[in-house]
């Protein structure tokens, strides 16, 4: 399972854990209530692997790419950093799965607080469209991770406050039913 805990409120280093003192951590199902869903894989045989293939199908995410988050690796890195931490939305799910390295997303639990989720390699998330969330890098500055997509991917980010779309709309509508 992917470990999850409430964020302190120190606006220093976004790469460090910021774990809220006592600690505070996240049930799955917790998250799962937030419509967040989340696997683990075996990634060394990404490309093989059937219970990948069988997640992919079942939800239909016929789109991925292979992204590598790293100073040296990726243009305009310092920018592109920034703009994942920007608190935003999609009008689509996020679906990553960490191949190599590490990373934190933060996402915003129903009474508006950052719950911070630390992936690791082999583990598969999806974010549900319309939720706010944001994405670092942790420590070790390096992650490689796979971006899926229900068809054609559409990146856009909506930088909070993105409340009058639709995706938002029914996001809210969701949450007000697990409540
Ligand atoms: C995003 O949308 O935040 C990203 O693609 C960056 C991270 S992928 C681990
Ligand atoms: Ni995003």
């Amino acid at each position: 399972m992917v470990q999850a805990w409430y964020m302190d409120q120190s606006e220093e280093d976004q790469k460090t854990p910021h774990r809220a003192q006592p600690e505070q951590r996240v049930p799955a199902q917790q998250l799962r209530e937030l419509g967040v869903c989340s696997w683990k894989l075996n990634p060394d045989n990404y490309e093989t692997d059937p219970e990948l293939a069988k997640i992919r199908k079942e939800r239909s995410y016929s789109w991925m790419d292979i992204i590598t988050i790293h100073k040296d690796t990726l243009p305009n890195y310092e920018e592109k950093l920034k703009i994942f931490y920007e608190e935003h939305l999609h009008l689509d799910d996020e679906i990553r799965y960490i191949l190599d390295g590490s990373g934190y997303f933060d996402v915003r639990d129903k009474e508006d607080k950052w719950i911070r989720i630390s992936m690791e390699k082999g583990d598969m998330i999806t974010l549900p469209a319309g939720i706010y969330h944001r994405f670092t890098l942790d420590e070790n500055d390096y992650v490689k991770a796979m971006r899926l997509f229900v068809g054609k991917p559409i990146w856009t980010p909506y930088n909070r406050p993105a409340d009058k779309h639709e995706a938002r709309e029914k996001y809210v509508q969701f949450l007000a039913q697990t409540a």
